[in-house]
């Protein structure tokens, strides 16, 4: 049967008609809130239905459950606070915080940065000093004792681990990290909870309610059919998705570790706790919720059970509800899939930020072939995304590299896709030879050869080598890859995402390998702990690589700053002849700041760039390099790039605008 549109729209117009007296109850005498958010409700609801009839619309108690998830929202919006609902009102600005010149993020696990939320409180005027202005604390909230795979096995949304502090304590937090011009990220680990939440110990002994917020079954037929389709996510484990439980005495599908239970979003109950712990953050005063393992939240049987239209809607569904009850929010997809798959999550109405792995990857890539080709390839084809959106775009994170090119892509440039991540994997744990990486293989499956890396930037880039026997030409090396690649991100369009450590370029740490709840995870190697009188000594030591990058990467999120060319994402690759350099022009919008070509080269030879093509963007005068200040002028032989120079051209006679 088709159901034509009108009728549904009908449908969607008599939920809401039908909502307003349940409303007037909720606020009962607090008209003023009411009207607020009735009105945004009014906005949304229609799109917000449309996410949910697919979702839960085979159910016949289908229009009492809208009515609950919507009067969960209502209720959030009550408890926002005053001072929240003030930054609501400049969430609507054009264009978004967003895509400013001015954003620049951070990343790291507080106990491991500062200790604890007061020990970070202290660390504010650092971050301010460096230009941060998104901070993502990785998880915070309480997690199971034990192996907690680093928080992303969450105990309970409300109570933040109590090592590190209280939810009193994260509140105040983000007020004062918003006094000093900083917006808080947190994740919102949503496929799953730790096996000790209370929901998931009420399902053990037996709750059928419960019960029903996870994927449990009584015996082996269905997750033996489920296993059929699945795809290994973490390969040491071995191909199992499922875990016994002995107390439940049921099968629990778990995606990743075995005490991460995933959630069953299919229960329209368990979307509305989940909506409630979404809101409850947000009411907390974070601003930008990163969502975690977006891929796999929903399952149907004969698939991947990864990106499913179904999980697409979920987030939009969720996006709806944040537009009405805590406008200020917005959310981060980590997708770490197939870039068309990435991509499909991020536009306005889903998912307004999201990682770039692709970018990432490339830029290890072309590190270690000294070729730009594939990054260029790949940048020309996908770096576009809808408007009111932003890539997030980093170097390093908490996780492993894994080498999420497409397959395509590369066979469009006559590269075997399956060879080149082995040589890749090779280089980067520095068993190629001649390779200045030292990373090391994580989840390394014996039975394909495949496997992801870990390490921190610089082992990755060299500098750990070279320290280690003593080559101080290669230390300089290392130390300029590492400004090359943040000084691509920090120009190329997008958000910058800070790894915290790589700005004083810390390196591996094999501490982890003594912690029996870590041991197992390699990851941990490039999770080191921030060693403040150590790491105040290389910030102020210009001589050591450690302050050579804080000093670069400080200069360059100040040139970012300084000019709005670097704001949106209006980038277009280059067509250089020369392979081994990477070339960009920013033109920004008409009327900003004056055109700049970036050239980064990727080699540590000298590379000479001949393309009068470049005269062509900027003019035959001299041209000024807004990273080391030098002027250039384009002669007959063109110019020439020092090993691994980044360069920020622009004509000379723009250059003392801002
Ligand atoms: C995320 O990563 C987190 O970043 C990890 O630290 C967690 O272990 C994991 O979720 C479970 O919570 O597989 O190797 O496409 O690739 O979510 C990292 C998304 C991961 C997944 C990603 C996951």
């Amino acid at each position: 049967m088709v159901v034509h549109e009108d009728i549904l729209r009908l449908q969607a117009e008599q939920a809401l008609n039908r909502l307003a007296p349940r409303l007037a109850t909720e606020f009962g005498a607090d008209d003023a809130a009411r009207a607020v958010f009735q009105e945004r409700l009014s906005a949304e609801f229609t799109r917000l239905f449309f996410c949910l009839l697919p979702l839960y619309g085979d159910r016949n108690d289908f229009s009492g459950r809208v009515e609950q998830i919507v009067l969960t929202a209502a209720a959030a919006w009550r408890e926002r606070p005053a001072r929240l609902k003030a930054i609501d009102d400049e969430a609507a600005a054009d264009p978004p915080w967003f895509q400013s010149n001015d954003e620049v993020g951070a990343v790291c696990y507080v106990d491991l940065f500062a200790g604890d939320l007061a020990g970070l409180r202290e660390r504010i005027g650092y971050l301010r000093g460096l230009g941060i202005t998104y901070l993502h604390l990785m998880p915070l909230l309480r997690s199971r004792d034990g192996e907690n795979d680093g928080g992303y096995a969450v105990s309970d949304y409300r109570e933040v681990d109590p090592r590190l502090g209280t939810m009193a304590d994260l509140a105040a937090l983000t007020d004062e990290l918003r006094r000093a011009g900083i917006r808080l990220c947190m994740d919102f680990v949503f496929n799953h909870t730790a096996d000790d939440h209370e929901w998931a110990r009420a399902a053990r002994s037996g709750d059928p309610e419960c019960q029903g917020f996870y994927r449990m079954f009584d015996d082996r037929t269905l997750p033996d059919q489920y296993e059929l389709t699945l795809r290994e996510i973490f390969p040491d484990r071995g191909p199992e998705h499922f875990i016994w439980d002995d107390a439940a005495r049921k099968w629990v599908w778990s995606t990743f570790y075995t005490y991460q239970w995933d959630l069953n979003f299919a229960n329209p109950a368990l979307f509305r706790r989940m909506l409630a712990e979404m809101l409850f953050l947000a009411n907390q005063g974070v601003e930008i919720l990163r969502l975690d393992a977006v891929p796999f939240v929903w399952k149907r049987l004969g698939t991947t059970c990864e990106n499913l239209p179904e999980a697409h809607l979920l987030i939009q569904a969720f996006n709806a509800l944040a537009r009405i009850a805590a406008p200020a929010l917005v959310f981060k997809s980590e997708a770490i899939v197939h870039p068309d798959e990435v991509a499909r999550y991020v536009g306005g109405h889903e998912a307004q930020l999201s990682y770039h792995p692709v970018l990432m990857v490339l830029l290890w890539e072309a590190l270690a072939t000294r070729d730009t080709a594939l990054l260029r390839h790949t940048l020309i084809k996908r770096f576009e995304i809808p408007p009111g959106s932003n890539w997030v775009n980093y170097i390093r994170c908490h996780d492993d590299i894994g080498w999420g090119f497409a397959d395509e892509d590369a066979d469009e440039m006559a590269i075997d896709p399956i060879g080149h991540r082995r040589f890749l994997n090779e280089f980067y744990t520095g068993r190629f030879p001649g390779s200045f990486a030292r990373g090391l293989p994580f989840q390394e499956n014996l039975d394909t050869g495949d496997c992801r890396i870990c390490g921190m930037t610089a082992s990755l880039t060299g500098l750990e080598k070279a320290l280690a026997e003593g080559d101080g030409t290669g230390a300089e090396l290392a130390v300029r890859r590492i400004l090359l690649l943040y000084g691509v991100i920090m120009t190329i369009g997008g958000l910058p995402l800070l790894y915290l450590g790589d700005e004083v370029a810390l390196l591996n740490d094999d501490h982890y390998r003594e912690d029996p709840a870590k041991a197992h995870d390699r990851r941990w190697v490039h999770r080191p702990v921030t060693d403040w009188p150590a790491q105040q000594a290389a910030c102020g030591d210009p001589d050591s690589p450690g302050g050579r990058v804080f000093a670069g990467l400080r200069d360059l999120i100040a040139l970012r700053k300084s000019r709005r060319v670097f704001a949106g994402r209006r980038m277009e690759v280059l067509p250089l002849a020369n392979r081994h350099v990477l070339g960009y022009l920013r033109d920004g919008a008409p009327g900003a700041d004056a055109p700049v070509v970036v050239l980064g080269n990727f080699t540590e030879r000298d590379q000479r760039i001949g393309d009068w093509g470049l005269v062509a963007v900027l003019g035959p005068g001299p041209m000024i390099d807004l990273v080391g200040g030098a002027i250039y002028s384009f002669g007959p032989d063109g110019l020439t790039l020092a090993p691994y120079q980044l360069v920020c051209l622009t004509a000379e006679s723009a250059g003392s605008t801002s």
